[in-house]
Protein backbone atom coordinates (compact mmCIF):
# COMPACT_ATOMS: atom_id res chain seq x y z
CA UNK A 1 0.00 0.00 0.00
CA UNK A 2 1.50 3.45 -1.49
CA UNK A 3 1.02 5.53 1.55
CA UNK A 4 1.26 2.84 4.33
CA UNK A 5 4.96 2.99 5.98
CA UNK A 6 4.08 -0.57 7.26
CA UNK A 7 3.81 -1.93 3.83
CA UNK A 8 7.44 -1.72 3.65
CA UNK A 9 8.06 -4.91 6.12
CA UNK A 10 5.33 -7.11 3.77
CA UNK A 11 6.41 -8.89 0.53
CA UNK A 12 5.26 -7.28 -2.59
CA UNK A 13 1.08 -7.41 -3.63
CA UNK A 14 -0.69 -7.68 -6.82
CA UNK A 15 -3.07 -4.58 -5.64
CA UNK A 16 -3.78 -2.90 -2.61
CA UNK A 17 -7.29 -4.29 -2.99
CA UNK A 18 -9.02 -6.89 -3.85
CA UNK A 19 -12.30 -6.55 -4.48
CA UNK A 20 -14.74 -9.21 -4.89
CA UNK A 21 -18.22 -8.57 -7.09
CA UNK A 22 -18.63 -5.98 -9.83
CA UNK A 23 -22.14 -4.66 -8.82
CA UNK A 24 -23.19 -1.53 -7.34
CA UNK A 25 -21.22 -2.26 -3.82
CA UNK A 26 -18.02 -3.33 -6.08
CA UNK A 27 -17.94 -0.27 -7.93
CA UNK A 28 -18.61 1.94 -5.44
CA UNK A 29 -15.33 0.32 -3.66
CA UNK A 30 -13.14 0.62 -6.78
CA UNK A 31 -14.17 4.31 -7.33
CA UNK A 32 -13.92 5.24 -3.20
CA UNK A 33 -10.11 3.26 -3.35
CA UNK A 34 -9.24 5.06 -6.12
CA UNK A 35 -9.76 8.11 -4.38
CA UNK A 36 -7.61 6.85 -1.65
CA UNK A 37 -4.63 6.22 -4.15
CA UNK A 38 -4.84 2.55 -3.60
CA UNK A 39 -4.71 0.24 -6.09
CA UNK A 40 -7.66 -2.03 -6.49
CA UNK A 41 -8.76 -5.01 -9.28
CA UNK A 42 -12.53 -6.05 -8.57
CA UNK A 43 -13.62 -9.81 -9.98
CA UNK A 44 -16.70 -10.61 -11.22
CA UNK A 45 -18.37 -13.74 -12.31
CA UNK A 46 -20.97 -12.37 -14.94
CA UNK A 47 -19.63 -11.17 -18.23
CA UNK A 48 -21.07 -7.39 -17.27
CA UNK A 49 -21.45 -5.37 -14.57
CA UNK A 50 -24.11 -4.85 -12.44
CA UNK A 51 -24.42 -7.65 -10.23
CA UNK A 52 -28.37 -8.79 -9.07
CA UNK A 53 -29.29 -5.57 -11.82
CA UNK A 54 -27.31 -7.80 -14.58
CA UNK A 55 -28.63 -11.46 -13.38
CA UNK A 56 -32.43 -10.79 -13.32
CA UNK A 57 -33.60 -10.22 -16.48
CA UNK A 58 -37.11 -11.53 -16.09
CA UNK A 59 -39.78 -10.43 -17.26
CA UNK A 60 -41.36 -7.38 -15.32
CA UNK A 61 -38.70 -7.05 -13.17
CA UNK A 62 -38.35 -3.79 -11.37
CA UNK A 63 -36.95 -2.18 -7.96
CA UNK A 64 -39.12 -1.66 -5.42
CA UNK A 65 -37.57 1.35 -4.24
CA UNK A 66 -37.98 4.22 -6.31
CA UNK A 67 -35.51 5.47 -9.01
CA UNK A 68 -34.96 8.94 -7.83
CA UNK A 69 -34.12 7.68 -4.38
CA UNK A 70 -32.47 4.56 -5.66
CA UNK A 71 -29.11 5.81 -6.84
CA UNK A 72 -25.60 6.83 -5.63
CA UNK A 73 -25.49 9.19 -3.85
CA UNK A 74 -21.91 10.34 -4.02
CA UNK A 75 -21.95 12.51 -6.99
CA UNK A 76 -24.21 15.48 -7.18
CA UNK A 77 -23.42 16.11 -10.59
CA UNK A 78 -24.39 12.29 -11.91
CA UNK A 79 -27.94 12.75 -9.56
CA UNK A 80 -28.72 16.31 -11.17
CA UNK A 81 -27.91 14.88 -14.79
CA UNK A 82 -29.42 11.70 -14.94
CA UNK A 83 -32.91 11.14 -15.81
CA UNK A 84 -35.14 7.97 -14.93
CA UNK A 85 -37.86 7.55 -17.02
CA UNK A 86 -40.41 5.72 -14.49
CA UNK A 87 -41.21 6.08 -11.01
CA UNK A 88 -39.56 2.43 -10.70
CA UNK A 89 -37.19 1.58 -12.41
CA UNK A 90 -36.61 -1.52 -14.64
CA UNK A 91 -33.80 -4.05 -14.56
CA UNK A 92 -32.98 -2.36 -17.99
CA UNK A 93 -32.57 1.06 -17.23
CA UNK A 94 -30.77 0.48 -13.96
CA UNK A 95 -28.19 -1.58 -15.55
CA UNK A 96 -27.80 1.37 -17.94
CA UNK A 97 -27.32 3.79 -15.05
CA UNK A 98 -24.48 1.45 -13.68
CA UNK A 99 -22.81 0.71 -16.71
CA UNK A 100 -23.24 4.82 -17.59
CA UNK A 101 -21.58 5.47 -13.60
CA UNK A 102 -19.07 2.52 -14.40
CA UNK A 103 -17.82 4.46 -18.02
CA UNK A 104 -18.31 7.89 -16.39
CA UNK A 105 -16.14 7.00 -13.42
CA UNK A 106 -13.73 4.85 -15.68
CA UNK A 107 -13.72 2.00 -13.89
CA UNK A 108 -14.65 -0.87 -16.23
CA UNK A 109 -10.72 -1.17 -16.37
CA UNK A 110 -10.59 -2.24 -13.13
CA UNK A 111 -12.90 -5.24 -13.15
CA UNK A 112 -12.39 -8.96 -14.43
CA UNK A 113 -15.18 -10.23 -15.89
CA UNK A 114 -16.20 -13.87 -16.18
CA UNK A 115 -14.27 -14.41 -13.42
CA UNK A 116 -15.67 -16.20 -10.46
CA UNK A 117 -13.51 -16.03 -7.12
CA UNK A 118 -13.35 -20.02 -5.66
CA UNK A 119 -11.14 -19.14 -2.75
CA UNK A 120 -9.78 -16.67 -0.19
CA UNK A 121 -7.05 -17.68 2.04
CA UNK A 122 -5.05 -15.27 4.32
CA UNK A 123 -1.31 -15.47 5.44
CA UNK A 124 -1.04 -13.93 9.09
CA UNK A 125 2.68 -13.98 8.41
CA UNK A 126 2.63 -11.72 5.47
CA UNK A 127 -0.94 -10.23 6.28
CA UNK A 128 -2.03 -10.97 2.53
CA UNK A 129 -5.09 -12.07 0.90
CA UNK A 130 -4.38 -14.51 -1.69
CA UNK A 131 -7.60 -15.07 -3.72
CA UNK A 132 -7.67 -18.20 -6.59
CA UNK A 133 -9.94 -17.74 -9.20
CA UNK A 134 -12.31 -20.01 -11.75
CA UNK A 135 -9.37 -18.61 -14.94
CA UNK A 136 -6.71 -20.29 -12.77
CA UNK A 137 -5.45 -16.33 -11.51
CA UNK A 138 -3.63 -16.12 -7.77
CA UNK A 139 -3.67 -12.96 -6.97
CA UNK A 140 -2.84 -11.31 -3.41
CA UNK A 141 -3.54 -7.95 -1.61
CA UNK A 142 -3.45 -6.94 1.84
CA UNK A 143 -7.21 -6.00 1.66
CA UNK A 144 -9.95 -7.57 0.54
CA UNK A 145 -13.57 -6.30 0.33
CA UNK A 146 -16.51 -8.96 -0.23
CA UNK A 147 -19.06 -6.95 -2.29
CA UNK A 148 -20.79 -9.82 -3.52
CA UNK A 149 -24.53 -8.61 -2.63
CA UNK A 150 -27.41 -10.47 -0.63
CA UNK A 151 -29.52 -11.63 -3.41
CA UNK A 152 -26.58 -13.38 -5.73
CA UNK A 153 -26.85 -17.09 -5.24
CA UNK A 154 -29.92 -18.29 -6.55
CA UNK A 155 -31.48 -21.34 -6.00
CA UNK A 156 -33.95 -23.97 -7.38
CA UNK A 157 -35.14 -26.53 -4.56
CA UNK A 158 -34.04 -30.20 -4.95
CA UNK A 159 -36.88 -31.56 -6.23
CA UNK A 160 -36.64 -35.38 -7.46
CA UNK A 161 -36.45 -35.64 -11.22
CA UNK A 162 -35.33 -32.09 -11.54
CA UNK A 163 -32.95 -33.14 -13.90
CA UNK A 164 -35.69 -35.42 -15.99
CA UNK A 165 -37.22 -32.71 -17.37
CA UNK A 166 -37.40 -32.33 -20.82
CA UNK A 167 -38.85 -28.74 -21.35
CA UNK A 168 -37.19 -24.94 -21.20
CA UNK A 169 -36.35 -24.21 -17.90
CA UNK A 170 -35.21 -20.95 -16.31
CA UNK A 171 -34.51 -19.88 -13.01
CA UNK A 172 -35.88 -15.63 -12.81
CA UNK A 173 -32.12 -14.76 -11.79
CA UNK A 174 -30.18 -16.34 -14.24
CA UNK A 175 -32.68 -15.02 -16.91
CA UNK A 176 -31.39 -15.54 -21.05
CA UNK A 177 -30.28 -12.81 -22.01
CA UNK A 178 -31.70 -12.94 -25.00
CA UNK A 179 -35.02 -12.75 -23.71
CA UNK A 180 -37.55 -15.93 -23.58
CA UNK A 181 -40.97 -16.06 -25.76
CA UNK A 182 -43.40 -18.43 -24.21
CA UNK A 183 -45.94 -17.79 -26.74
CA UNK A 184 -48.57 -20.45 -26.97
CA UNK A 185 -46.61 -22.81 -24.31
CA UNK A 186 -47.96 -24.38 -21.33
CA UNK A 187 -45.84 -22.64 -18.50
CA UNK A 188 -45.38 -23.52 -14.48
CA UNK A 189 -43.71 -21.05 -12.22
CA UNK A 190 -43.22 -22.09 -9.16
CA UNK A 191 -42.53 -19.36 -6.82
CA UNK A 192 -45.04 -16.35 -5.58
CA UNK A 193 -41.94 -14.18 -4.23
CA UNK A 194 -41.48 -10.62 -5.31
CA UNK A 195 -39.21 -12.42 -8.46
CA UNK A 196 -42.60 -14.37 -9.23
CA UNK A 197 -44.98 -11.75 -8.67
CA UNK A 198 -43.65 -9.70 -11.05
CA UNK A 199 -42.93 -11.39 -13.87
CA UNK A 200 -46.76 -13.75 -13.71
CA UNK A 201 -48.58 -11.06 -15.18
CA UNK A 202 -45.78 -10.99 -18.19
CA UNK A 203 -45.59 -14.80 -18.64
CA UNK A 204 -49.46 -14.81 -18.40
CA UNK A 205 -49.94 -12.63 -21.71
CA UNK A 206 -47.74 -14.99 -23.48
CA UNK A 207 -48.42 -18.42 -22.15
CA UNK A 208 -51.25 -20.37 -23.93
CA UNK A 209 -51.94 -21.40 -20.41
CA UNK A 210 -49.90 -20.42 -16.95
CA UNK A 211 -49.98 -23.11 -13.66
CA UNK A 212 -49.04 -20.85 -10.72
CA UNK A 213 -47.43 -23.13 -7.73
CA UNK A 214 -48.12 -20.62 -4.42
CA UNK A 215 -46.41 -22.22 -1.55
CA UNK A 216 -47.32 -19.12 0.52
CA UNK A 217 -49.66 -16.17 -0.13
CA UNK A 218 -47.97 -12.41 0.37
CA UNK A 219 -48.46 -9.41 0.86
CA UNK A 220 -48.16 -7.62 -2.04
CA UNK A 221 -49.32 -3.89 -2.40
CA UNK A 222 -50.24 -1.73 -5.73
CA UNK A 223 -46.56 -0.09 -6.66
CA UNK A 224 -48.58 2.55 -8.56
CA UNK A 225 -46.12 2.85 -11.09
CA UNK A 226 -46.05 5.53 -14.29
CA UNK A 227 -43.50 7.36 -16.21
CA UNK A 228 -41.51 10.20 -14.21
CA UNK A 229 -43.83 12.88 -12.93
CA UNK A 230 -41.12 15.95 -14.33
CA UNK A 231 -42.59 18.22 -11.82
CA UNK A 232 -41.98 15.54 -9.06
CA UNK A 233 -37.99 14.89 -10.60
CA UNK A 234 -38.23 18.84 -10.86
CA UNK A 235 -38.71 18.82 -6.84
CA UNK A 236 -36.94 16.07 -6.22
CA UNK A 237 -33.50 17.53 -8.15
CA UNK A 238 -34.07 20.48 -6.28
CA UNK A 239 -33.93 19.22 -2.51
CA UNK A 240 -31.80 16.43 -3.55
CA UNK A 241 -28.60 16.75 -1.43
CA UNK A 242 -31.24 17.47 2.08
CA UNK A 243 -32.89 14.69 0.97
CA UNK A 244 -29.62 12.24 0.61
CA UNK A 245 -29.08 13.82 4.03
CA UNK A 246 -31.98 13.44 5.69
CA UNK A 247 -32.48 9.49 4.79
CA UNK A 248 -29.62 8.90 7.17
CA UNK A 249 -31.94 9.91 9.95
CA UNK A 250 -34.82 7.19 8.96
CA UNK A 251 -34.89 3.85 9.77
CA UNK A 252 -35.28 2.54 5.67
CA UNK A 253 -33.05 5.27 4.52
CA UNK A 254 -35.48 7.23 2.68
CA UNK A 255 -36.20 10.32 3.11
CA UNK A 256 -39.84 12.34 2.40
CA UNK A 257 -42.44 10.00 4.27
CA UNK A 258 -43.34 11.72 7.39
CA UNK A 259 -43.08 9.46 10.38
CA UNK A 260 -46.10 8.18 11.83
CA UNK A 261 -47.15 9.45 15.33
CA UNK A 262 -49.58 7.29 17.06
CA UNK A 263 -50.09 3.57 16.93
CA UNK A 264 -52.93 1.47 14.64
CA UNK A 265 -54.68 0.74 17.67
CA UNK A 266 -55.15 4.21 19.07
CA UNK A 267 -56.62 5.11 16.04
CA UNK A 268 -60.60 4.93 15.12
CA UNK A 269 -61.28 2.27 12.34
CA UNK A 270 -62.50 5.24 10.11
CA UNK A 271 -59.16 6.70 11.05
CA UNK A 272 -57.27 3.33 10.42
CA UNK A 273 -58.96 2.62 6.81
CA UNK A 274 -58.65 6.61 5.57
CA UNK A 275 -54.93 5.80 6.93
CA UNK A 276 -54.52 2.94 4.68
CA UNK A 277 -56.57 3.85 1.79
CA UNK A 278 -54.66 6.61 1.14
CA UNK A 279 -51.28 4.80 1.29
CA UNK A 280 -52.81 2.37 -0.57
CA UNK A 281 -53.60 4.87 -3.54
CA UNK A 282 -50.22 6.31 -3.53
CA UNK A 283 -48.49 2.98 -3.64
CA UNK A 284 -45.03 2.10 -2.41
CA UNK A 285 -44.20 -0.20 0.78
CA UNK A 286 -42.15 1.94 2.77
CA UNK A 287 -45.22 4.60 2.83
CA UNK A 288 -47.57 1.78 3.86
CA UNK A 289 -45.76 0.58 6.74
CA UNK A 290 -45.61 4.45 7.69
CA UNK A 291 -49.38 4.27 8.49
CA UNK A 292 -48.93 3.27 12.24
CA UNK A 293 -45.95 3.38 14.45
CA UNK A 294 -46.82 -0.41 15.83
CA UNK A 295 -47.21 -1.95 12.39
CA UNK A 296 -44.18 -4.14 13.16
CA UNK A 297 -44.22 -4.35 16.34
CA UNK A 298 -47.48 -5.13 17.88
CA UNK A 299 -49.46 -8.23 16.60
CA UNK A 300 -52.98 -7.01 16.94
CA UNK A 301 -51.94 -3.42 15.56
CA UNK A 302 -50.73 -5.59 12.35
CA UNK A 303 -53.47 -7.63 11.99
CA UNK A 304 -55.37 -4.18 11.28
CA UNK A 305 -53.14 -3.54 7.78
CA UNK A 306 -52.85 -7.43 6.76
CA UNK A 307 -57.31 -7.30 7.15
CA UNK A 308 -57.07 -4.16 5.36
CA UNK A 309 -54.75 -5.80 2.28
CA UNK A 310 -56.77 -8.69 2.01
CA UNK A 311 -60.31 -6.99 1.75
CA UNK A 312 -58.55 -5.28 -1.22
CA UNK A 313 -57.50 -8.67 -2.59
CA UNK A 314 -61.03 -10.09 -2.34
CA UNK A 315 -62.24 -6.91 -4.01
CA UNK A 316 -59.77 -7.68 -6.98
CA UNK A 317 -60.16 -11.28 -7.50
CA UNK A 318 -63.06 -12.63 -8.88
CA UNK A 319 -62.98 -16.79 -7.92
CA UNK A 320 -63.72 -16.92 -4.28
CA UNK A 321 -61.82 -20.03 -3.97
CA UNK A 322 -58.51 -18.31 -5.71
CA UNK A 323 -59.02 -14.93 -3.91
CA UNK A 324 -58.84 -16.69 -0.46
CA UNK A 325 -55.49 -18.87 -1.50
CA UNK A 326 -54.21 -15.52 -2.27
CA UNK A 327 -54.86 -14.18 0.71
CA UNK A 328 -51.70 -14.26 3.49
CA UNK A 329 -52.37 -15.71 6.58
CA UNK A 330 -49.95 -17.26 8.30
CA UNK A 331 -47.20 -13.98 8.53
CA UNK A 332 -47.72 -10.83 10.02
CA UNK A 333 -47.53 -7.91 7.32
CA UNK A 334 -43.98 -6.43 6.29
CA UNK A 335 -42.39 -9.28 8.02
CA UNK A 336 -41.60 -10.81 4.75
CA UNK A 337 -40.66 -8.29 2.11
CA UNK A 338 -43.57 -6.72 0.95
CA UNK A 339 -43.82 -6.69 -2.55
CA UNK A 340 -45.05 -4.09 -4.71
CA UNK A 341 -47.06 -4.92 -8.04
CA UNK A 342 -48.53 -4.67 -11.04
CA UNK A 343 -51.78 -6.15 -12.01
CA UNK A 344 -50.74 -9.34 -10.27
CA UNK A 345 -54.22 -10.30 -8.23
CA UNK A 346 -55.75 -9.07 -11.41
CA UNK A 347 -53.62 -11.55 -13.82
CA UNK A 348 -56.00 -14.73 -11.46
CA UNK A 349 -59.20 -13.37 -13.97
CA UNK A 350 -57.64 -14.84 -16.61
CA UNK A 351 -58.82 -17.49 -18.16
CA UNK A 352 -55.33 -18.98 -18.81
CA UNK A 353 -53.94 -18.78 -15.10
CA UNK A 354 -54.64 -21.06 -12.45
CA UNK A 355 -53.28 -21.12 -8.75
CA UNK A 356 -52.13 -24.56 -8.12
CA UNK A 357 -52.19 -24.52 -4.00
CA UNK A 358 -48.46 -25.88 -3.03
CA UNK A 359 -48.93 -25.49 0.43
CA UNK A 360 -51.64 -28.47 0.84
CA UNK A 361 -50.66 -30.23 -2.08
CA UNK A 362 -47.13 -30.05 -2.40
CA UNK A 363 -45.11 -30.52 -5.25
CA UNK A 364 -43.86 -34.09 -5.17
CA UNK A 365 -41.42 -34.22 -8.29
CA UNK A 366 -40.64 -32.58 -11.28
CA UNK A 367 -41.10 -35.08 -14.27
CA UNK A 368 -39.98 -35.53 -17.94
CA UNK A 369 -42.78 -33.40 -18.79
CA UNK A 370 -44.15 -31.25 -16.26
CA UNK A 371 -45.08 -30.82 -12.24
CA UNK A 372 -46.54 -33.52 -9.85
CA UNK A 373 -47.81 -32.69 -7.09
CA UNK A 374 -49.52 -34.42 -3.74
CA UNK A 375 -52.98 -34.32 -6.06
CA UNK A 376 -52.39 -34.21 -10.13
CA UNK A 377 -49.95 -34.33 -12.90
CA UNK A 378 -49.43 -30.95 -14.74
CA UNK A 379 -47.81 -31.07 -18.68
CA UNK A 380 -45.78 -28.12 -19.39
CA UNK A 381 -43.59 -27.18 -22.24
CA UNK A 382 -41.55 -24.73 -19.75
CA UNK A 383 -41.37 -24.66 -16.17
CA UNK A 384 -39.73 -21.19 -14.34
CA UNK A 385 -38.26 -21.46 -10.93
CA UNK A 386 -38.85 -18.11 -9.04
CA UNK A 387 -37.17 -19.67 -6.27
CA UNK A 388 -35.49 -17.56 -4.89
CA UNK A 389 -31.74 -17.03 -3.34
CA UNK A 390 -29.75 -18.77 -0.11
CA UNK A 391 -29.77 -15.30 0.89
CA UNK A 392 -27.90 -12.80 2.62
CA UNK A 393 -24.60 -15.67 3.40
CA UNK A 394 -24.83 -17.98 0.43
CA UNK A 395 -22.34 -15.95 -2.04
CA UNK A 396 -19.56 -15.65 0.84
CA UNK A 397 -19.98 -19.53 2.05
CA UNK A 398 -19.40 -20.36 -2.16
CA UNK A 399 -16.46 -18.56 -1.66
CA UNK A 400 -13.57 -20.78 0.53
CA UNK A 401 -12.78 -18.03 2.93
CA UNK A 402 -10.03 -19.13 5.47
CA UNK A 403 -7.63 -16.87 7.70
CA UNK A 404 -5.65 -20.12 9.31
CA UNK A 405 -6.38 -22.92 11.60
CA UNK A 406 -9.94 -22.55 13.32
CA UNK A 407 -10.54 -19.47 10.79
CA UNK A 408 -13.13 -20.96 7.85
CA UNK A 409 -16.34 -19.00 6.68
CA UNK A 410 -18.04 -22.77 6.82
CA UNK A 411 -17.58 -23.67 10.39
CA UNK A 412 -17.85 -20.05 11.48
CA UNK A 413 -21.30 -19.19 10.52
CA UNK A 414 -22.52 -23.02 10.82
CA UNK A 415 -24.96 -21.60 13.31
CA UNK A 416 -25.64 -18.33 11.67
CA UNK A 417 -24.01 -15.44 10.66
CA UNK A 418 -21.19 -13.93 13.25
CA UNK A 419 -19.89 -10.26 11.85
CA UNK A 420 -19.07 -7.05 13.74
CA UNK A 421 -21.69 -4.68 12.42
CA UNK A 422 -21.99 -6.61 8.86
CA UNK A 423 -18.65 -5.24 7.96
CA UNK A 424 -15.70 -7.44 9.41
CA UNK A 425 -15.62 -10.96 11.29
CA UNK A 426 -13.49 -11.73 13.97
CA UNK A 427 -10.93 -13.58 12.62
CA UNK A 428 -10.56 -12.70 9.53
CA UNK A 429 -8.47 -9.93 9.98
CA UNK A 430 -8.23 -7.49 6.86
CA UNK A 431 -11.73 -8.59 5.00
CA UNK A 432 -14.91 -6.28 4.63
CA UNK A 433 -18.02 -7.39 3.66
CA UNK A 434 -20.17 -4.93 2.06
CA UNK A 435 -23.69 -4.59 3.64
CA UNK A 436 -23.33 -8.14 5.32
CA UNK A 437 -25.41 -9.68 7.63
CA UNK A 438 -26.50 -8.21 10.66
CA UNK A 439 -26.35 -4.84 9.20
CA UNK A 440 -29.45 -2.42 7.86
CA UNK A 441 -28.86 -3.44 3.79
CA UNK A 442 -31.30 -5.65 2.37
CA UNK A 443 -33.96 -3.55 5.25
CA UNK A 444 -32.99 -0.27 3.66
CA UNK A 445 -32.30 1.80 0.67
CA UNK A 446 -29.82 -0.52 -0.69
CA UNK A 447 -27.76 1.92 -2.70
CA UNK A 448 -27.25 4.17 0.89
CA UNK A 449 -26.22 1.25 2.60
CA UNK A 450 -23.64 0.22 0.25
CA UNK A 451 -22.06 3.69 -0.08
CA UNK A 452 -22.23 3.88 4.07
CA UNK A 453 -20.49 0.65 4.34
CA UNK A 454 -17.86 1.28 1.77
CA UNK A 455 -17.59 5.15 3.27
CA UNK A 456 -16.73 2.94 6.49
CA UNK A 457 -14.16 0.95 5.07
CA UNK A 458 -12.53 3.63 3.47
CA UNK A 459 -12.35 5.53 6.44
CA UNK A 460 -11.06 3.20 8.07
CA UNK A 461 -8.45 1.84 5.52
CA UNK A 462 -7.32 5.96 5.64
CA UNK A 463 -6.88 5.62 9.38
CA UNK A 464 -4.84 2.73 8.77
CA UNK A 465 -2.37 4.83 6.47
CA UNK A 466 -2.37 8.03 8.45
CA UNK A 467 -1.20 5.60 11.57
CA UNK A 468 0.72 3.11 9.85
CA UNK A 469 -1.37 0.33 10.76
CA UNK A 470 -1.00 -2.56 7.86
CA UNK A 471 -3.51 -5.40 10.11
CA UNK A 472 -7.49 -4.74 11.38
CA UNK A 473 -9.55 -7.22 12.93
CA UNK A 474 -12.69 -7.22 14.59
CA UNK A 475 -12.96 -8.00 18.43
CA UNK A 476 -14.29 -11.70 19.33
CA UNK A 477 -16.25 -9.82 22.09
CA UNK A 478 -17.38 -6.45 20.14
CA UNK A 479 -18.64 -9.56 17.49
CA UNK A 480 -20.48 -11.72 20.34
CA UNK A 481 -22.08 -7.94 21.65
CA UNK A 482 -23.31 -7.29 18.13
CA UNK A 483 -24.63 -10.73 17.26
CA UNK A 484 -26.66 -10.65 20.28
CA UNK A 485 -28.11 -7.12 20.44
CA UNK A 486 -28.59 -7.99 16.74
CA UNK A 487 -30.81 -10.76 17.83
CA UNK A 488 -32.30 -8.74 20.93
CA UNK A 489 -33.12 -5.80 18.59
CA UNK A 490 -34.72 -8.39 16.26
CA UNK A 491 -36.70 -10.29 18.43
CA UNK A 492 -38.53 -7.37 19.94
CA UNK A 493 -40.02 -6.92 16.52
CA UNK A 494 -42.38 -9.89 14.70
CA UNK A 495 -40.13 -10.16 11.85
CA UNK A 496 -38.90 -13.63 13.47
CA UNK A 497 -42.52 -14.85 13.20
CA UNK A 498 -42.19 -15.16 9.74
CA UNK A 499 -40.61 -17.82 7.46
CA UNK A 500 -38.41 -15.21 5.61
CA UNK A 501 -35.39 -15.63 3.50
CA UNK A 502 -34.08 -12.85 6.30
CA UNK A 503 -34.45 -15.49 8.89
CA UNK A 504 -32.86 -18.62 6.09
CA UNK A 505 -36.17 -20.45 6.39
CA UNK A 506 -36.08 -20.45 2.43
CA UNK A 507 -33.16 -23.16 2.55
CA UNK A 508 -34.02 -26.58 4.46
CA UNK A 509 -31.23 -26.70 6.95
CA UNK A 510 -30.18 -23.39 7.20
CA UNK A 511 -29.89 -21.74 10.66
CA UNK A 512 -32.96 -19.85 11.52
CA UNK A 513 -30.99 -16.82 12.76
CA UNK A 514 -32.81 -13.32 11.83
CA UNK A 515 -29.98 -11.45 9.57
CA UNK A 516 -30.54 -8.51 8.94
CA UNK A 517 -29.93 -5.55 11.42
CA UNK A 518 -33.40 -3.95 11.97
CA UNK A 519 -33.04 -1.29 14.45
CA UNK A 520 -33.13 1.13 11.50
CA UNK A 521 -30.42 3.21 9.57
CA UNK A 522 -30.70 5.95 11.78
CA UNK A 523 -29.77 4.05 14.64
CA UNK A 524 -26.82 1.97 12.67
CA UNK A 525 -25.24 5.30 11.71
CA UNK A 526 -25.40 6.76 14.67
CA UNK A 527 -23.84 3.35 15.98
CA UNK A 528 -21.10 3.32 13.19
CA UNK A 529 -20.46 6.79 13.87
CA UNK A 530 -19.77 6.45 17.40
CA UNK A 531 -17.63 3.77 16.99
CA UNK A 532 -15.13 6.11 14.81
CA UNK A 533 -15.33 8.41 17.08
CA UNK A 534 -14.58 6.29 19.70
CA UNK A 535 -10.87 5.28 17.62
CA UNK A 536 -13.12 2.87 16.42
CA UNK A 537 -13.75 1.00 19.05
CA UNK A 538 -14.00 -3.30 18.57
CA UNK A 539 -11.75 -3.54 16.38
CA UNK A 540 -7.88 -3.90 16.69
CA UNK A 541 -4.82 -2.42 15.19
CA UNK A 542 -1.78 -3.26 14.49
CA UNK A 543 1.36 -2.70 12.43
CA UNK A 544 2.43 -5.89 10.45
P1 LIG B 1 -38.32 -15.24 -2.55
O1 LIG B 1 -38.92 -14.02 -2.02
O2 LIG B 1 -37.42 -16.03 -1.65
O3 LIG B 1 -39.47 -16.17 -3.12
C1 LIG B 1 -39.25 -17.51 -3.46
C2 LIG B 1 -40.56 -18.18 -3.72
O4 LIG B 1 -40.33 -19.55 -4.08
C3 LIG B 1 -41.47 -18.20 -2.50
O5 LIG B 1 -42.79 -18.01 -2.93
C4 LIG B 1 -41.27 -19.61 -1.98
O6 LIG B 1 -42.32 -20.10 -1.20
C5 LIG B 1 -41.15 -20.37 -3.26
N1 LIG B 1 -40.54 -21.68 -3.06
C6 LIG B 1 -39.27 -21.94 -2.66
N2 LIG B 1 -39.10 -23.26 -2.55
C7 LIG B 1 -40.28 -23.84 -2.87
C8 LIG B 1 -40.74 -25.19 -2.92
N3 LIG B 1 -39.91 -26.20 -2.61
N4 LIG B 1 -42.01 -25.42 -3.29
C9 LIG B 1 -42.83 -24.40 -3.60
N5 LIG B 1 -42.47 -23.10 -3.56
C10 LIG B 1 -41.20 -22.83 -3.20
O7 LIG B 1 -37.43 -14.91 -3.86
P2 LIG B 1 -37.68 -13.81 -4.97
O8 LIG B 1 -36.66 -14.03 -6.01
O9 LIG B 1 -39.07 -13.76 -5.39
O10 LIG B 1 -37.40 -12.44 -4.24
C11 LIG B 1 -36.22 -12.23 -3.52
C12 LIG B 1 -36.06 -10.78 -3.20
O11 LIG B 1 -35.64 -10.08 -4.39
C13 LIG B 1 -37.28 -10.06 -2.78
O12 LIG B 1 -37.60 -10.22 -1.45
C14 LIG B 1 -36.93 -8.61 -3.11
O13 LIG B 1 -36.12 -8.10 -2.10
C15 LIG B 1 -36.14 -8.74 -4.35
P3 LIG B 1 -42.29 -19.91 0.43
O14 LIG B 1 -42.58 -18.46 0.66
O15 LIG B 1 -40.88 -20.29 0.85
O16 LIG B 1 -43.29 -20.84 0.93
Amino acid sequence: MNANPSSSTRPEADFDVIVVGGGLGGLYTLYRMRELGLTARAFEAGSGLGGTWFWNRYPGCRCDVESLEYSYSFSPELEQEWHWPDRYGTQPQILEYIEHVADRLDLRKYVALNTRVLTATFDSATTLWTITTDKGDTVSAPYIVMATGNLSTPRVPDFPGLSRFQGESYHTGLWPHEGVDFTGKRVGIIGTGSSGVQSIPYLAEQAKHLHVFQRTANFILPARNAPMDPERERRHKATYRERRKAAYDTPFGIAGYPPPSKGALEATPEERDAAYTAKWGEGGSISFLYSFTDLLLDQQANDTAADFVRARIREVVKDSRTAELLCPTDHPIGTKRLILDTNYYETFNRDNVTLVDARNTPIECITPTGIRTSETSYQFDAIVFATGFDAMTGALREIDIRAGAGAEITSKWADGPHTYLGIMMAGFPNLFMVTGPQSPGVKSQMILAIEQHVNFIAGCLGHMQSEGFARIEADQEAEDRWVQYNDTVAQATLYPKANSWYMGANIPGKPRIFMPYVGGVHTYCQLCNDIVAKGYDGFTFSAI
